[in-house]
């Protein structure tokens, strides 16, 4: 199928295929269910069949991670593009959570973007992201857990408030937890622990991206202080292959979290939880 098929590949679903989180409402858009730009390429680099495969969904943050381990890495793998809202058997068959991404490795299957970049480590093939030094290891786990614990779930109710006090108290709270991690960086970087992406990086870099391509058009997040070690990592991130080559054009981001910027019923399990302040899927 070409890149431009189907209504519903662009954010605007087909009158047959309106998503719950449309509402009815074909005027909203609402997620893209299929990668564009480099990211299309690498998807179509990675279509034959493989032993390792990974289940994702283009504009997830969390499949990100894993897609940037497996680009890093080098590893062959193989990517399959999955509608995680209409949960296929194949997904449900490995994580009954119904979650991206999810990774078959032959027989066995596992999930949560944490873990799955843990077991791509294991595997001890191709580019390592975890350094050798047991302390340093710690650490990268220490600021992996602040990334998933403070910084993503303040992305998401940022993101998500509607109230414009509420919006400017979510921006303090997440640019005063993205400064604590930015402290605990090498400071020449211009990556987490130095010259190389590391562990840190990986975890983070879904979330920078997003940072310019979500929250900076729909709640004006700013451009990171020039000269700033921040603006360093920012680049550094961006201008990565491996980050490169997984992420999309910018529309496919711009829709597909328009239902979140708007907080439209039926958008997520991720949405749910921040709404309901129960804690993360
Ligand atoms: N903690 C999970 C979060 C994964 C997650 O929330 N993925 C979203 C897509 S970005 C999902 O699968 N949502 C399906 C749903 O809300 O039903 C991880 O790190 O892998």
């Amino acid at each position: 199928m070409s890149q431009t098929d189907g209504a519903q590949q662009n954010g605007h679903a087909s009158k047959a295929e309106l998503d719950a989180n449309q509402g009815g409402n074909h005027n909203k858009k609402t997620y893209h269910k299929q990668a564009t730009g480099l990211a299309w390429e690498t998807v179509q680099a990675h279509s034959s069949d493989n032993d390792l495969k990974l289940y994702g969904s283009c504009f997830c943050p969390f499949v990100h991670r894993v897609w940037i381990s497996l680009e890093h890495k080098g590893l062959d793998y193989q990517y399959v593009e999955v509608d995680v809202y209409r949960k296929p058997k194949l997904l449900l068959d490995i994580n009954p959570r119904g979650l991206v991404p999810a990774l078959r490795h032959g027989d066995w299957g596992c999930y949560e973007s944490t873990v799955l970049m843990e077991y791509l480590e294991d595997l001890h093939q191709g580019k390592p992201l975890l350094p050798k030094d047991p302390k340093q290891r710690a650490e990268s786990r220490l600021w992996s857990d602040h990334i998933n614990r403070h910084i993503i779930p303040l992305f998401y109710r940022y993101l998500q408030a509607q109230d414009a006090n509420d919006q400017a108290s979510y921006a303090k709270e997440l640019t005063e937890q993205i400064a604590k991690l930015v402290s605990a960086a090498d400071s020449n970087g211009p990556f987490f622990l130095g010259s190389k992406l590391t562990f840190v990086d990986v975890q983070m870099a879904p979330w920078v991206i997003r940072l310019e391509k979500v929250l900076k058009p729909y709640r004006g997040w700013p451009d990171p202080e020039p000269g700033s070690r921040w603006e360093k990592w920012v680049r550094a991130i961006e201008a990565n292959d491996a980050v490169k080559k997984t992420t999309s054009d910018d529309d496919l981001y711009l829709d597909s979290y328009e239902r979140y910027a708007e907080n439209r019923p039926n958008t997520s399990q991720v949405q749910a939880a921040i709404n309901n302040g129960s804690g993360m899927p």
